[in-house]
């Protein structure tokens, strides 16, 4: 089992696409192990996204993810971080095949509606930058042997 680290970003929560995103990827069958509504501070901000520091859309994208509330989660599941940037589609939504959720309800790459870590090494890393161990949950979900052999 794998954990990552998906957020909705602050254009899903206005346009109020919270519950269908989180559905998207229960509905998959993936359990939710943490998950939170908060606001990004610039500090974390540029922390989670030090990777594009110097790129010519680091501060409108420092200044998107701040804008906003997110919700913040983790999920739980057997190749959880590919299987998500599945769920999610490609960076630029125009690009993003229908039925995933950037394909789906999105049109801006500075408004791509979700963030998902795309290796487990980065799902570690913003799995602890954004959630203390005390708020991840481990629990036994009933329903497991039906989703998985
Ligand atoms: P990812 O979110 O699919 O992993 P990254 O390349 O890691 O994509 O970029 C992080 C975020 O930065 C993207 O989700 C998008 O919001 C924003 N971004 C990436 N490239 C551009 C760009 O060329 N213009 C504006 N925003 C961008
Ligand atoms: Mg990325």
């Amino acid at each position: 089992m794998q954990r990552t680290f998906v957020m909705v970003k602050p254009d899903g929560v206005q346009r109020g696409l919270v519950g269908k995103i989180i559905n998207t990827f229960e509905q998959k069958g993936y359990k939710i192990a943490g998950l939170k509504l908060m606001q990004i501070t610039r500090d974390l901000a540029e922390n989670h996204y030090g990777e594009h520091r110097g790129k010519p859309f680091f501060e409108a994208l420092v200044g998107y993810i701040t804008s906003g509330p997110v919700v913040a989660m983790v999920l739980e599941g057997k190749d959880a971080v590919s299987a998500a940037r599945n769920i999610m589609g490609a960076t630029n939504p125009v690009q993003a095949a229908p039925g995933t959720v950037r394909g789906d309800y999105g049109i801006d790459i500075g408004r791509n509606v979700v963030h998902g870590s795309d290796s487990p090494e980065s799902a570690e890393r913003e799995i602890n930058l954004f959630f203390s161990p005390e708020e991840i949950i481990e629990w036994q979900r009933t329903v497991d042997p039906w989703i998985y052999e």
